[in-house]
């Protein structure tokens, strides 16, 4: 992009929308104070009593989670969206998007806010500018990403990922301000890969307003990281050190709310281990010039799914969470704190909390945030897991047997849907690398990208899957979970004691309710997914194919 394109984009938005002011954001503490003191004086926000700086409010109940079913790739190809993604033709979707986007600013301020996705100076990270309506918005993008005037004067001279962001309710003159404007007749989630281009219009929630997150991080990310030749992933990324000190960083992709954060933020419950977080939800990851796989978290905050973060199951994100954080959709305590399922009993003012109520906060405030979070070159990947919501069929921990067994863990994966997105709960469905709402582009040639990242890495990571959700057959968990799952990463950062299996080498130190190997079950799983691979065609790698294969061969022997 030429220079100065930044200001010829603001100027074709402002007459598209017609905001009544344009404020372009310098990412201050006085910017955020602001504006937060002018959505509480109207109603918008409440400032929290028993916490400095932090503020709660409550979204439209239409608006409370993803929307999927309003979310399109337009490539000019349908073939590069593929069978897992809505596709519209680029040029048909521009023209509904101009006719919405026209004058949907009237009456409010159009705020500018150029960001970057990494570490300032890191060569991997990316820079965006996203226009909104939305004050919540900026306030969430102060805390989630890296603002500034270094990161504006930049975005004047270098490309950037553009994003233009809209609840999609223009006022007239007189016509009041609902608490929290949104329009879902109307929303559309739209990404055109081949441009670099976000356009949300109609939400003003988590993953379809924080433009800098799931649209620009993974959606866009992964098709720039196809055509470059990284990974853009839906994955945490820690750091853990053994009792004799040795550290090493793993990432990790569990689909939408099936415990990432907690993962990322675990206090071990045997001593003498320790657990840094790098990032709770996305990972860049680049072949090093010493042929290892290096990650850096894009973010700079986290937006968590409260219900069930408390001291016991995660007390490093309660730490992280007692100053200058913002709660959606939580309840609120007679007393003017927040308040979710999990927490000690309070008497409640606001008593309702949805399932996928969140907090949004810093990175820097939580107590294990690891210094090399902030290193340009990021980190080295020295095992990766893939994890989902199976009340049967997979083990607690199992390991692959080389990179392609691993990639094909990661094709297999599915999980119990949960509320992070809008439709049923609980119902069992394929998300391949917990990617299936965020790849920006066909699944079968990302599959075949994994494949390909293999042969660059002279030290590829391990690859693992778990499950910390596996029922008796009355019903209840299996595993302990949270600080409980050192016991996994344990023997995934020294892997022994394993016994080979059909599936993988399964560690013999748990109980076998945990880690045994059900045959029919495996046989079904084995239907499920040959159905499913069918899917992609002839875009399915046949490497994959062959692994499979390779699955059923082994059923029949062990
Ligand atoms: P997104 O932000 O949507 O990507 O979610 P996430 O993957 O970061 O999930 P998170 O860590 O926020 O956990 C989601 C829910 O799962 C919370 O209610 C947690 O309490 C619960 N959970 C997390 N880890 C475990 C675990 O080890 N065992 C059990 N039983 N529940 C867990
Ligand atoms: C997820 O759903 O995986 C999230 C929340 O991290 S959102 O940003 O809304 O996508
Ligand atoms: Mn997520």
């Amino acid at each position: 992009m030429k220079p100065n394109d930044f200001h010829s984009w603001i100027d074709s938005v402002r007459t598209l929308c017609r905001p009544d002011a344009v404020h372009v954001c310098d990412g201050s503490r006085a910017e955020f104070d602001r504006i937060a003191a002018e959505m509480v004086r109207a109603g918008k926000l409440t400032a929290l009593r028993q916490r400095p700086r932090s503020f709660w409010c409550q979204s439209d109940p239409e608006d409370v989670a993803r929307v999927e079913e309003d979310t399109y790739i337009c490539s000019i190809h349908p073939d590069d969206a593929g069978p897992t993604n809505q596709w519209k033709d680029p040029e048909e979707m521009r023209t509904v998007m101009h006719r919405l986007f026209s004058g949907c600013m009237q009456g409010r301020t159009m705020y500018i806010i150029p960001y970057c996705m990494g570490p300032v100076r890191s060569e991997h990270s990316q820079l965006g500018v996203e226009i909104t309506d939305s004050p919540y918005v900026v306030l969430n993008m102060h805390l989630m990403t890296r603002m500034g005037p270094e990161v504006l004067a930049r975005c004047e001279q270098e490309p950037f990922v553009r994003g233009l962001h809209s609840v999609g309710v223009p006022l007239q003159p007189g016509q009041p301000d609902p608490a929290w404007p949104c329009n879902p007749k109307h929303r559309h989630i739209v990404h055109f890969p081949e441009t670099r281009e976000i356009w949300s219009f109609g939400s003003g929630y988590g993953g379809n307003a924080l433009l800098g997150k799931k649209c620009h991080a993974l959606r866009i990310a992964s098709a720039v990281a196809r055509d470059e030749g990284w990974l853009a992933e839906h994955m945490l990324i820690l750091g853990i050190t053994n009792p004799a000190g040795k550290k090493k960083y793993i990432a990790a992709a569990f689909p939408s709310a099936c415990g990432k954060t907690n993962l990322a933020m675990l206090q071990p419950s045997v001593p003498g281990w320790k657990i840094e977080c790098v990032g709770d939800d996305i990972a860049w990851m680049h072949v090093g010039a010493d042929g290892q796989l290096w990650a850096i978290n894009p973010e700079a905050g986290y937006f968590g799914v409260a219900p069930g973060t408390s001291m016991q199951t995660n007390p490093n994100a309660m730490k992280t969470l007692t100053h200058d954080a913002i709660f959606t959709n939580t309840a609120l305590t007679q007393d003017g704190d927040i308040w979710w399922d999990g927490l000690p009993p309070q008497p409640l003012k606001i008593a309702s909390c949805h399932p996928n109520s969140r907090f949004t906060v810093s990175a820097k405030q939580c107590p294990i945030y690891d210094s090399a979070a902030e290193n340009p070159q990021g980190v080295p990947i020295s095992a990766i897991l893939f994890g989902g919501r199976r009340n049967t069929t997979i083990p607690l921990v199992m390991e692959s047997f080389s990179w392609a067994h691993g990639v094909f863990y990661g094709a297999s994966l599915s999980s119990e849907t949960t509320a992070a997105a809008k439709g049923e709960l609980g119902k069992l469905r394929h998300d391949p690398f917990a990617m299936l709402p965020f790849c920006g582009y066909h699944m079968g040639d990302y599959f075949d990208h994994w494949l390909w990242m293999g042969q660059k890495l002279v030290k590829p990571p391990r690859i693992y899957a778990v499950n910390w959700f596996r029922k008796s057959a009355d019903g209840k968990y299996l595993w302990p979970g949270f600080g409980e799952n050192i016991r996994v990463l344990e023997w995934v950062f020294e892997p022994t004691n394993a016994q080979k299996t059909a599936v993988g080498n399964v560690p013999q130190h748990f109980d076998s309710a945990l880690t045994n190997i059900d045959h029919a079950e495996w046989m079904h799983e084995i239907e499920e997914l040959e159905r499913y691979f069918a899917l992609f065609g002839n875009k399915f790698p046949k490497e994959l194919s062959a692994e499979l294969q390779a699955l059923k061969a082994r059923l029949m022997v062990y």
